[in-house]
């Protein structure tokens, strides 16, 4: 990674870029955050990808039979971490104190879980399918980082990927070479990296940050601070609509009109629109909203907005298909994830 961009904790590696750095319709994979739970596996010689559990077929294929087997497909995808923002949510909470920056959009290369899993005859009884991997958690060489899986619905789905490149390159370690799950619309903990098993079940996978409160959010909203004893907890499935102001960047100094740009994605429900603000929320404005690259690409957004000289602070908003709108504070919960909160840029408008 390049040393422009600090790590925000040692080990294991988790690096985040500024917002400054994210202003591109595909965020290059030097760019990118990374989230690693472990160790990060490279240069593993022998790599056999299996399915297993409830197929009529077991497989067992390298990278290179897989690519030669099954259709190659590209799809253009944000990647956000569930935890993305989690340094603005109070009171403070457990996990990677990501900024804003945990989030980017890139163009993965691979072929579909479906035709994999429909070459291995999927039980009617399966509902689930697990993913493991070979990166373990850091001094504890056996004990798994990571171990998450899908529904088997969006297992089946056609934007579901085993990914092997990224934009238009191969993957690189960091970003799980050589294969890769692309979840399009789920939280960044569903792609797992460094795929080396997928297991068929019938019942929700258990394996690694798949039960407690890892990466799963409470059944009913909990007060701020509220301890999470006897309150039930469900995967994450959907990420929340939101958007990321690019520019101007917090601090700045310019002559009015100010021109706002920024992007603006969802999960599954696709996005309606965006809206800046630049009195604290009093009136919002529309802004142009550019097609995606592809329903799971974020969207660039521009607006001019004539404010009068002095400070001033703007908001971005977006909302989705089904009415749901960016909130103006984060919604807390345990772990804090998908805070969606509308972003705030401060700077000031020059006479
Ligand atoms: N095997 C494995 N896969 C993993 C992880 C991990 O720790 N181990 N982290 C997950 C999480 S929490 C996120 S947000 C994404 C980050 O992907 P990236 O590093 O390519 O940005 O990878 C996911 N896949
Ligand atoms: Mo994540």
């Amino acid at each position: 990674m390049p040393d422009s961009l600090p790590p925000v904790a040692a080990e294991p590696v988790n690096i985040e870029p500024p917002v400054s750095a994210l202003d591109a319709m595909l965020t290059p994979a030097d760019i990118l955050f990374t989230r690693n739970n472990g160790t990060v596996p490279d240069n593993l010689p022998g790599w056999t990808l299996s399915v297993t559990g409830l197929v009529a077929r077991e497989l067992a294929l390298t990278p290179e039979a897989l690519r030669a087997r099954f259709p190659t497909v590209e799809i253009v995808s944000v990647l956000e971490c569930a935890g993305n923002n989690r340094s603005a949510i109070t009171p403070a909470v457990d996990g990677q104190p990501w900024g804003p920056g945990a989030v980017g959009c890139a163009r993965w290369t691979g072929v579909r879980l479906a035709d994999v899993l429909e070459a291995a005859g999927v039980s009617p009884r399966a509902v689930y399918v697990g993913f493991r991997s070979p990166d373990h958690v850091i001094g504890k060489p056996g004990v798994e980082a990571l171990s998450r899986g899908l529904p088997l619905a969006k297992a089946l789905s056609p934007e579901t990927l085993i990914a092997f490149g990224m934009n238009g390159a191969p993957l690189s370690a960091l970003h799980g070479a050589p294969l890769r799950i692309v979840a399009p619309g789920f939280p960044g903990s569903a792609w797992q990296k460094w795929l080396r098993e997928i297991v068929v079940l019938d019942r929700e996978h258990d394996g690694a940050k798949m039960t407690g409160l890892d990466y799963r959010m409470p059944r009913h909203p909990l007060r701020p601070g509220q301890d999470p004893a006897g309150t039930e907890f469900d995967v994450i499935t959907d990420m929340p609509v939101k958007s990321l102001i690019t520019a101007p960047l917090e601090g700045f100094s310019t002559p009015g009109p100010v021109a706002v740009r920024g992007f603006a994605w969802s999960g599954h429900v696709p996005l309606a629109k965006v809206e800046v603000s630049a009195d604290g929320g009093g009136t919002w404005h529309p802004a142009r909203l550019e097609p995606g690259a592809s329903p799971w690409a974020w969207r660039r957004f521009t607006t001019e907005l004539a404010v009068p000289p002095g400070p001033v602070t703007l908001l971005a908003r977006a909302t989705d298909m089904a009415g749901k709108t960016q909130p103006m504070d984060p919604p807390w919960n345990p772990r804090g994830y998908l805070n969606n909160a509308v972003q705030r840029v401060g700077g000031v408008v020059a006479g």
